[in-house]
């Protein structure tokens, strides 16, 4: 049990797989897992990329797994399959090239199923981006595609969000229909190899603003021809640093890890509890703990049921 957590922090890719299956089920040793690996992440970089259908997030990914390679960096890239019918099912848009990464042993890739169930979806994302991180991944990127709250969900998980759109998509509205403009670090107009990037581009750096201290930024590239990726990358590079140089956990941190506290907690209990334990002193005080990884989130939840004397912890 506990040695599978240590073959995990090892790095090895057999037991990656199978970590991310135990906590994707939940099964028995998926806890015990957690605690042992939570302690170790926080490493990763990070980054979520997400869009509408079919506007080239693959085709990217795999070029940036090509790029962080080059620089000898170890990625994981996991792509929430939501079924797409735009693809047909399929997750990876270039299958030969990533056909190609899954050779090298310093990527690994993992697909997994959306459950249309949105607790389950980012739940199980969440612990996979953990094992990732903690099996000694440099970058892990995350591949949703933005066309609901489930999916967009997921990317606040992520240090930073790359936005994909593409011209014909219509304008800036398809981003701001979906959420994604509040989400998005970095914007980029994919497919720059046909006509209207442009005008998609100029369109989306009008309404953009603020975002955490960090100037929301959008670029135009083509997965397909290369253009445009090295500013791309420069600008990864830029929020990767920034997010680096956070030591401390800000609030932004604290913020995320407190939602999902919650959230595991209010499958639960009843919603009503919600507001008492937000002004709640030990709540926080957990947060805090989890932040200075002193404790697992599970283990937290666990402990924030306990003090409900009404309720029963179960399984
Ligand atoms: N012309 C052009 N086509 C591109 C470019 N990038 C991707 N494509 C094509 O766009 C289609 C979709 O690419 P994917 O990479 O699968 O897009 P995706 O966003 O991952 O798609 P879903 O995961 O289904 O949402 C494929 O046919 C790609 O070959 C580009 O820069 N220019
Ligand atoms: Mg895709």
């Amino acid at each position: 049990l506990d040695d599978l957590g240590r073959r995990v922090l090892r790095g090895e890719r057999t037991a990656v797989s199978r970590a991310i299956s135990s906590l994707e089920n939940r099964d028995e040793q998926s806890s015990a897992l957690l605690s042992e690996i939570y302690p170790h992440t926080g490493r990763a970089f990070v980054l979520g990329v997400t869009g509408p259908p079919g506007t080239g997030k693959s085709s990217l990914v795999d070029r940036l797994v090509s790029a962080y390679r080059s620089r000898g960096r170890k990625v994981g890239v996991l792509a929430v399959d939501p079924s797409s019918p735009v693809s047909g099912g399929a997750i990876l848009g270039d299958r030969v090239r990533m056909l190609e990464h899954a050779l090298d042993a310093g990527v690994y890739i993992r697909s997994m199923a959306s459950r249309g169930d949105e607790g389950g979806l980012s739940d199980a994302a969440q612990n996979a981006i953990r094992v990732l991180d903690a099996a000694g991944n440099d970058v892990v990127i995350v591949e949703t595609v933005g066309i609901g709250q489930a999916e967009v969900q997921i990317v606040k998980v992520a240090d930073a969000v790359l936005v994909v759109l593409m011209p014909e998509l219509g304008d800036e509205i398809q981003a701001n229909k979906a959420g994604l403009l509040e989400i998005g670090d970095i914007f980029l107009v994919n497919k720059s190899d046909l006509p209207g990037a442009d005008k998609l581009l100029y369109n989306i750096a009008s309404v953009l603003s603020r975002k955490d201290g960090w100037r929301q930024k959008v670029l135009k590239a083509s997965a397909k021809t290369g253009e445009g990726l090295g500013e791309l990358l420069r600008c990864l590079d830029e929020v990767e640093a920034l997010s680096k140089t956070q030591n401390e956990p800000d609030a932004r941190k604290l913020g995320k890890i407190s939602d999902e506290l919650l959230d595991s907690v209010s499958s639960v209990v009843l919603a009503r509890l919600r507001s008492e334990l937000e002004s709640d002193q030990e709540f926080r005080r957990l947060v805090e703990k989890v932040a200075r990884r002193e404790l697992d989130p599970d283990a937290a939840a666990r402990k924030l049921l306990d003090r409900l004397p009404q309720l029963r912890w179960e399984k």
